[in-house]
């Protein structure tokens, strides 16, 4: 399939002349990286005919200044060439100039280096933990900060239309830095945008409907920053202000597909870069294949190399090269950007080793930086599987932590289901109980509801109090909390047909908007209470040792009365909820093994403080309280 391409490298000579032409990926690099190893892929029409057929001189030789050839690969597209290097750990950081030999017509690539940020670790790079409460958000959707930047006239997709649910609305990196104030104040510590990588893609058909993809999940260049949110300048800027006021940033991976308009997919480097069918073959969507002990080999390879749609072309990761676009380009974003930590798209659909090597070589390079994976799975040991774990499967993933979907649906029938042995809150008591099977569950991201789910307040029917039990689990649970826009001023909204009807525009978040619920004056007075409390809840978790760091100590529900503790030695924070219909006074005997010592409890929220004794919940009433002596 490939060969090993003789061809000679000189130093600049002064013959040749720069072409700034070639692309060239990544389209740059640092000194000082754990891994000197790099792979460019150079992509010019017939560049690997260009090259004379020389025999590879013997490995090793100085390519340019700090930088040493290893090998060259020719591959079936003669558009391409990839080269193999390694970069010495003393290497100066700079322009270095790669030089080709072609007689008579040498040709230059200006290829930079530079040196890594010091602050990696420290104030980016910083990792996501369950001290953090994240914010996602769909960044067409949240608020349009630059109107310039709505129509870029060299994409495809020339429309922005807030009429059309299927269209672009015009939101950007300028929209949410222009509300950081309103984030801070809700207490959101880390913003989680919809990937912000460019979707160059022309209107596509889905459901009959003209769609856009104004969601972000179809890449057609890695390496550029979409231009309507503000392109890979605006995206720095952003990173960097929110770094700079202390706040952190997760960016969404997809490694599993691309756009069909991508540039690699509309001219292929070779044959296997995308797992080829005969026909158009979807995915099964069982996760259980990778876990199954009598699995057959088609249900997992259908599983694993179907394409999600006819237009996302599903990458073979177990071919090396694109495994080397993949994984160079997380490090390169990670580095470039400053990324806290990644959500990974689609996790159950990529090849099992592949995601590993991404997730080693990110560690290895920025080791505080986090990973949650996403698949919407349908059982707790799907999940746990998926990262670390304590389950006795050939395959051991390694990511620090998932997306936990089924806390969210658990929390979500608890909030909705009548009390029952198995329904109500008794799904989330059993949920917690099955955390046995994961190595780190705080590492887990939990979550109401997400861009893909219906609304949290219309699954509750719209019901305050309902909503208020699953804020009160989603602040107080095990693990790092998530938001999804609009929450708490009571966006509401289920799928019908579409995922875009949740994903409506942010009220306020445009000029012409007549209320902006980003103001308190422009809430009514139940969102400014949703508002408020979400907000209070949040700024109490921050300084909560017992939530962040603590342990959690749950006991069996009765009668719909659910309680679990969070604490530690400094504190000891009791969260109760009453899912039945009838007002119930706890038993306090019950819970003395958390109780003792204590002679009062406070309410977070009013501060109000109060004997055990006089504690009586209403039905649907749920409290967060902190335990006085
Ligand atoms: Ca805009
Ligand atoms: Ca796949």
């Amino acid at each position: 399939m490939k060969k090993i391409l003789s061809i000679l490298f000189f130093l600049i000579s002064i013959e040749s002349f720069a072409i700034d032409f070639y692309d060239v990926y990544p389209t740059n690099w640092w000194v000082g990286m754990k891994n000197s190893s790099l792979q460019l892929m150079i992509h010019h029409a017939d560049i690997a005919n260009s090259i004379p057929m020389y025999k590879l001189p013997a490995a090793g030789i100085r390519l340019a200044d700090g930088i040493t050839l290893k090998a060259v690969h020719r591959v079936e597209n003669p558009n391409y060439l990839f080269v193999d290097l390694v970069i010495d750990k003393n290497a100066k950081p700079g322009n270095r100039t790669l030089s080709f030999a072609k007689p008579g017509a040498p040709f230059t690539i200006s290829y930079e280096l530079k040196a890594r940020n010091k602050e990696n670790g420290k104030t980016r790079a910083q990792g996501v933990t369950a001290k953090d409460f994240i914010y996602l958000i769909m960044p067409d959707r949240f608020a349009n900060g630059d109107p310039s930047n709505d129509i870029i006239a060299d994409y495809r997709d020339k429309t922005s239309d807030r009429k059309n649910m299927f269209s672009r609305h015009g939101g950007d990196f300028k929209g949410i830095t222009d509300h950081l104030d309103y984030l801070n104040q809700l207490g959101v510590s880390t913003l989680w945008l919809t990937p912000v990588i460019e979707n160059d893609m022309p209107l596509m058909s889905e459901w009959g409907n003209s769609v856009a993809g104004y969601h972000g999940y179809w890449f057609t260049d890695h390496y550029q920053v979409d231009k309507r949110f503000g392109g890979n300048e605006g995206y720095k800027e952003f990173c960097n202000t929110l770094h700079k006021k202390g706040m952190k940033v997760i960016q969404d991976a997809v490694y599993n597909h691309v756009g069909n308009h991508h540039w690699f997919i509309l001219d292929p480097p070779m044959k296997d870069w995308l797992n080829n069918w005969p026909s158009f073959q979807g995915p099964n969507h069982r996760e259980e294949v990778f876990f199954d002990p009598y699995v057959s080999a088609i249900d997992k390879k259908i599983m694993l190399d179907g394409w999600f749609v006819p237009h996302l072309p599903d990458l073979n990761q177990r071919n090396p090269f694109v495994a080397n676009f993949l994984i160079q380009h997380a490090i390169w974003t990670t580095e470039e950007y400053g990324i806290d930590g990644w959500r990974v798209d689609t996790y159950k659909y990529c090849d099992e080793q592949f995601m590993n090597n991404v997730n080693s070589a990110l560690e290895k390079e920025f080791p505080q930086v986090t990973v949650f994976g996403e698949s919407m799975v349908n059982s707790i040991t799907a999940n746990a599987y998926f990262t670390r774990n304590n389950i006795a499967a050939p395959f051991k993933h390694n990511a620090k932590g998932m997306l936990d979907f089924q806390i969210a649906f658990a929390a979500l029938a608890g909030m909705n289901e009548p009390f029952s042995w198995t329904n109500g809150v008794n799904k989330l008591y059993m949920t917690m109980a099955q955390d046995v099977l994961y190595k780190d569950p705080m590492n887990n991201c939990i979550f109401l509801d997400n861009h893909d789910m219906d609304r949290v307040f219309s699954v509750v029917n719209e019901d305050w109090n309902k909503l208020k039990m699953g804020l009160n689990w989603l602040m107080t649970l095990r693990g790092i909390p998530q938001l999804y826009y609009g929450t708490e001023v009571l966006m509401k909204n289920k799928k019908t047909n579409t995922d875009a009807t949740v994903r409506e525009d942010f009220p306020g978040g445009w000029k012409e908007d007549a209320v902006s619920r980003f103001t308190a004056a422009g809430r009514n007075a139940i969102e400014n209470e949703v508002f408020n409390y979400t907000s209070a809840l949040a700024h109490f978790r921050k300084s909560s040792s017992a939530i962040t760091t603590g342990k959690t100590m749950q006991f069996i529900p009765k009668n719909g009365l659910y309680i679990y503790f969070r604490y530690d030695s400094r504190q000891t924070i009791m969260i109760v909820t009453n899912s039945s219909d009838k007002p119930v006074k706890p038993g306090w005997n019950t819970y003395a093994e958390r109780t003792k010592g204590f002679t009062k409890i406070k309410d977070v929220i009013s501060g109000n403080t109060i004997s055990f004794t006089e504690l009586e919940i209403q039905p649907k009433g749920s409290f967060v309280l902190e335990l006085v002596k």
